[in-house]
């Protein structure tokens, strides 16, 4: 199949998995084209079957806002003709969705030309945050709803998807995926002791530091924590609330304990030196960081919210607790941290869910699948 890949370049689940299925399906033998504004974090080096188009959105005095939806939309256009895409997925509605679907009717226009056929994969806050936000949702709610193939992370997802928005059309959950070669645990000679000097247990944050990570919450944890077993805190990402969680562990007093690395390319170096993973999000329809996690066999103390429960099997691969439970986790935490054999059983039992449950040989078939389902429809019609 000839598929056009719409994503964000910026970190985050929705562009990371956006670039890893591109990959997977190039690797699989078919054309990919990935749309972006940048090249994508994870797109790596060149890979056959796989292509890059960047989508430029000049400024203009007259403008005082950037023209993105106008940009992507005749960037799709002028690719799908290019190279006759067959599919257009657009991963996070917002507005991606949009532009998909006004490139569709642009090619359908057009005499005898391709009209390829839109799927929207929704990731979460495209939905829970921004999507049903009252600037925004009549429109975004038009292109999923407008969209040939709807997909979401998880079940609840989707059943967020129903409720939030005014769609009532079916919604396939496909969930995320993690490449188990790469996210595996590993020796990495002499980085355990640069990073715990004293022998300390490592526990790991990963995200994008926005609000709904709620970046404080995980020093807060570490700091209860660390009042019981001797421990050090990785903070992983950028955003906007890294400055008030370095502000914290100043005001905590555990500012010496906690090392903040910025973004990083490679994470399963990192992983493979902790301990326990934590993700007190607000919110979270699936938790890819988690699953990253996971893979590298490092249990995750997590908030019940959203899809987590679907990915973190509570007393099995890790623990959940209420978001405000802060004790909760730190308890949990320590837990793990002082009690081997439940560290390494959850340790094991991660690693196994990743393996058994979310391979990109298990997950991206049933893109294929969907995207035939979908060309066939169309043909029927
Ligand atoms: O994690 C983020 O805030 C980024 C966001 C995105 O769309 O880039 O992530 C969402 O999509 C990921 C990939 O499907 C999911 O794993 C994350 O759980 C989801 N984030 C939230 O729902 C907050």
């Amino acid at each position: 199949m000839k598929i056009g890949i719409v994503c964000y370049a910026s970190v985050g689940g929705s562009g990371i998995i956006a670039t890893e299925l591109g990959k997977a399906l190039a690797s699989r033998g078919h054309g990919v084209h990935i749309l972006s504004s940048d090249m994508p974090v994870r797109l790596g080096p060149y890979q056959t079957g796989l292509s890059f188009h960047r989508v430029e959105t000049p400024s203009y005095p007259l403008f005082r806002e950037p023209q993105y939806l106008l940009s992507l939309a005749n960037k799709i256009v002028q690719v799908a003709r290019a190279e006759q895409l067959e599919i257009v997925h657009a991963h996070y509605a917002v507005p991606h969705a949009t532009a998909a679907n006004l490139a569709r009717q642009v090619l359908a226009s057009t005499p005898g030309g391709v009209v390829p056929r839109v799927v929207t994969t929704l990731h979460g806050t495209d939905i829970t945050l921004i999507g049903a936000d009252p600037s925004y949702s009549e429109i975004v709610a038009f292109g999923i709803q407008q969209s040939d193939g709807v997909t979401t992370v998880s079940e609840s997802l989707k059943a967020d998807t129903y409720r939030e928005l005014d769609v009532a059309c079916d919604v396939r959950v496909i969930p995320n995926f993690v490449d188990v070669n790469t996210y595996t645990r590993r020796e990495v000679p002499g980085l355990k002791a640069r990073l715990a000097p004293a022998g300390e247990r490592l526990l790991i944050h990963i995200s994008n530091f926005r609000p709904v990570k709620r970046a404080t919450a995980v020093v807060d944890v570490f700091a209860r924590v660390r009042r019981r077993v001797p421990s050090r805190l990785l903070m992983v990402g950028d955003g906007p609330d890294l400055p008030a969680a370095v502000r914290l562990a100043n005001s905590l007093g555990v500012a010496g304990a906690v090392e903040f690395l910025g973004e990083q390319d490679l994470l399963a170096p990192l992983l493979s030196v902790a301990d326990v993973f934590l993700l007190p999000s607000v919110q979270e329809s699936f938790g890819l960081a988690a699953l990253e996690a996971m893979a590298c066999s490092v249990p995750v103390v997590a908030s019940r919210a959203g899809g987590l429960p679907e990915v973190i099997e509570d007393g099995v691969t890790g623990f959940l607790h209420a978001p405000d439970d802060l004790e909760g986790m730190a308890g949990s935490a320590v837990r793990l941290l002082t009690d081997q054999a439940v560290h390494s059983a959850m340790a094991e039992a991660s690693r196994s869910v990743a393996r058994d449950r979310y391979t990109d040989d298990r997950i991206v078939p049933l893109y294929e699948q969907y995207y035939q389902e979908i060309l066939g429809r169309g043909r029927a019609a």
